[in-house]
C-alpha cells in the first residue's frame, strides 16, 4: 500500500512544486486542506522551528505523517530581511511584497543586491515525533530592478538566477525544481526518508 503523507501548506505555489517532485516518489500526498487542518501561528524565530510547528499541527489534526516547508528570501543589503517573515513582509500578499522589496532596494547598487532563497523541509512520523527528519537548502541570486516573468510565485519575478541570466519566474517548473532551494531540500528529505526506511 502506498504511504499517505499530509502536506502542511496552504501556499499553492509551494504545493505545485511539491506535487511535481514528489509525484514519482511513491507516496500519496494530500494537502492539509483535504483534512480541514486549521493553520497554526508561525511563532518560531527560525525556518526549522516554523517548519516543525506546521508539520506537528498537520500531523496532530490529520493523524497522518506530515511534511512541512518553511522558506523565505534573505537579502544581504537588508541584513537578511525579510527572512522568516517573507510571506508577511508587506502584510498584503505577493504583489505588495515585491513592490515593497523594490522600494527598499531602490538605491542599492548592482553589486550589493545579493540574496538567497532558503527552504527548510521537515518530516514528522506523527505529532509527537521527537526526532523529525530535517533538510535545509539555499539558492543564491540577486534582486532585480524590475519584475520579470510569470512562472513560479512569491518573489520569483525579482530573483535573478546567475546561471540562467533570467529571473526565476522565467524558468520552467522543471528548470526551477532542478536548482531551487525547495528542489534541493526535497531531494535531501527524500533521501533521509529512504535511509530511515520510511
Ligand atoms: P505555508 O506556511 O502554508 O506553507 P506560506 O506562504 O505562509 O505558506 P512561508 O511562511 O514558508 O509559507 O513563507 C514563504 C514565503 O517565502 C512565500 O510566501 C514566498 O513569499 C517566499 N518564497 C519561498 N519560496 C519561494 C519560491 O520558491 N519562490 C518565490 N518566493 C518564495
Amino acid at each position: 500500500m502506498t504511504k499517505k503523507v499530509i502536506l502542511a501548506s496552504g501556499n499553492q505555489g509551494k504545493l505545485r512544486e511539491f506535487y511535481r517532485i514528489l509525484g514519482s516518489a511513491g507516496f500519496e500526498i494530500a494537502p492539509q486542506s483535504d483534512y480541514d487542518v486549521v493553520d497554526v501561528p508561525e511563532t518560531g524565530l527560525t525556518f526549522v522551528e516554523n517548519a516543525i510547528i506546521k508539520a506537528r499541527n498537520a500531523a496532530q489534526q490529520s493523524g497522518l505523517p506530515a511534511l512541512a516547508d518553511d522558506s523565505g528570501i534573505e537579502v544581504d543589503a537588508l541584513n537578511g530581511r525579510p527572512g522568516i517573515y517573507s510571506a508577511r513582509y508587506s502584510g498584503k500578499g505577493d504583489d505588495a511584497n515585491n513592490q515593497k522589496l523594490l522600494e527598499e532596494m531602490k538605491d542599492v547598487p548592482d553589486d550589493k543586491r545579493t540574496a538567497r532563497f532558503r527552504c527548510c523541509i521537515v518530516y514528522m512520523r506523527h505529532a509527537e515525533d521527537p526526532s523529525p527528519l530535517i533538510a535545509d537548502a539555499s539558492w543564491e541570486g540577486k534582486i532585480m530592478h524590475e519584475l520579470s516573468g510569470a512562472n513560479g510565485f512569491g518573489y520569483d519575478p525579482l530573483f535573478f538566477v546567475p546561471g540562467h541570466g533570467t529571473s526565476s519566474a522565467e524558468l520552467s517548473p522543471d528548470e526551477k525544481n532542478a536548482i531551487s532551494h525547495r528542489g534541493k531540500a526535497l531531494q535531501m528529505i527524500l533521501s533521509l526518508m529512504k535511509q530511515a526506511k520510511i
